[in-house]
């Protein structure tokens, strides 16, 4: 049922007039790797009238070994679909010299990305795709349409690619929904041209996946034991949405999300004016919370901005007293309700780290500590950092003095709380 093309495809599919149908071929377990000299890994392939169809490659590792340690990586992209109904489930897809999957061709119509690995995770060699880790986009028939790339039940990591997480340049209606977003070169999805998309007035705006609008977060408020995300949500009138939601444990340079972790959904639908307000809650902490939006028929957004209400302590003032001591005035960021400084000295800046000397704990919702640092050799420097402990956080107030962002408190024992730091304010 398969063709063996080794000056083009390792694995090619396809239907051929006059020809039986490629159809209902199932692939598995197969190491596709082959250092470039392949131009492809999978490629199910179109042919006017005769589209491959109803295939299903699950379980193999294309580009790299089992273990997603060795560069194998195929010329083009790791799998690319130009056939409709087909299904791509639990690979992993990794330093494909063009995308990790295409999606190509009008053709291309109902397939399913579910549980892959395309690229690598962190913590793993950089084995990313050399351009998106999905792409939708146009083929000799036309746009892709209707295809699955995730979903909160099965969803897909998709990350370190060199490109966009997934780009949709064409077509319409290509779900993407609660897969792992992280670490790409461009955004986390990127429809249209390059770059963030603004949102437009009842979303009257054409393109792939309608250009959708992506919700605006505006709030995100920590509680005890929760997050509450809400913001302003405009789109096209009278219309449903799904509304998910993600966090992360660092923003998108862009300002702009990625998705690292999947926190959950909502649905909402908007007024005659297009509005609607949204608001989540997260059974825990969701840091760096963005959200998309995604239409009854299927079209999601790119990612909304990144809450990050990242303050710091303001009116610092540092005096010295008589014995030595070091006294600082400040006003606490984030209206914390509890707080601790951490204290250190040494001679110049230090391009290393701090090693924390000295802390004062539990210091309420007051803006003073004291320390005192004894025999200071001239030329040395004193460095300081504020953090806030409210609720199940150990939010650190931006910057230390040093200028980073304070370690885990290992030296300094006396504050632990076995918290969380939190990039923003509680
Ligand atoms: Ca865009
Ligand atoms: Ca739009
Ligand atoms: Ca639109």
């Amino acid at each position: 049922m398969t063709e063996e093309r080794p000056d083009l495809s390792q694995v090619l599919i396809r239907c051929v007039d006059g020809q039986a149908r490629r159809a209902h071929v199932t692939v598995g377990h197969v190491g596709i790797a082959e250092n470039g000299h392949h131009e492809g890994g999978f490629l199910i392939a179109y042919q006017p009238g005769e589209p491959a169809q109803d295939n299903v490659i699950s379980g193999n590792t294309i580009g790299t070994d089992p273990g997603r340690t060795l560069e194998l990586g195929n010329g083009w992209s790791g799998v690319w679909i130009g056939g409709p109904s087909n299904r791509v489930t639990d690979n992993a897809i990794a330093d494909s010299g063009d995308s990790g999957v295409t999606l190509s061709d009008q053709s291309a119509l109902g397939n399913e990305l579910y549980g892959n690995i395309i690229g690598t995770p962190s913590g793993e060699p950089a084995l990313g795709n050399g351009l998106d880790g999905v792409r939708v986009q146009y083929g000799i028939s036309g746009p892709p349409a209707g295809n699955r790339i995730g979903h909160p039940e099965a969803p897909n990591i998709i990350v370190g690619n060199a490109g966009a997480g997934v780009r949709v340049i064409d077509g319409s209606s290509n779900e993407i929904r609660g897969n792992s977003i992280v670490g790409n070169g461009g955004l986390g999805i990127d429809l249209g041209a390059v770059g963030v998309d603004p949102n437009d007035t009842e979303d009257a705006d054409t393109g792939p996946n309608g250009l959708q609008n992506c919700p605006m977060l505006q709030s995100v408020t920590y509680g005890e034991l929760s997050t509450e995300i809400d913001g302003p949500f405009h789109a096209q009138p009278h219309r449903q949405f799904w509304i998910d939601f993600y966090g992360s444990e660092a923003g998108d340079p862009s300002g702009y999300g990625e998705g690292e972790y999947y926190l959950g959904s909502t649905s909402v639908e908007t007024d005659a004016f297009g509005n609607a307000w949204i608001w989540f809650e997260y059974p825990g902490v969701a840091l760096f919370p963005s959200a998309t939006a995604t239409a009854s028929d299927g079209s999601t957004s790119e990612f909304s901005g990144v809450i990050s209400n990242l303050q710091e302590a303001e009116d610092m003032l540092l005096m010295q007293g008589p014995a030595g001591e070091i006294q600082i005035d400040y006003t606490p960021a984030c209206g914390a309700t509890d707080h601790v400084v951490y204290y250190a000295s040494s001679w110049g800046p230090l391009p290393g780290g701090v090693n924390w000397t000295d802390a004062a704990c539990f210091l309420g919702a007051t803006g003073m500590a004291v320390f005192d640092p004894g025999e200071v050799a001239p030329g040395s420097w004193v460095y300081f950092v504020i953090v806030g402990q409210n609720y199940l956080f150990e939010g650190a107030y931006g910057e230390s003095s040093y200028g980073a962002e304070r370690p885990e408190a290992i030296a300094v024992g006396a504050c632990e709380r076995s918290r969380l730091i939190s990039p923003t304010c509680p």
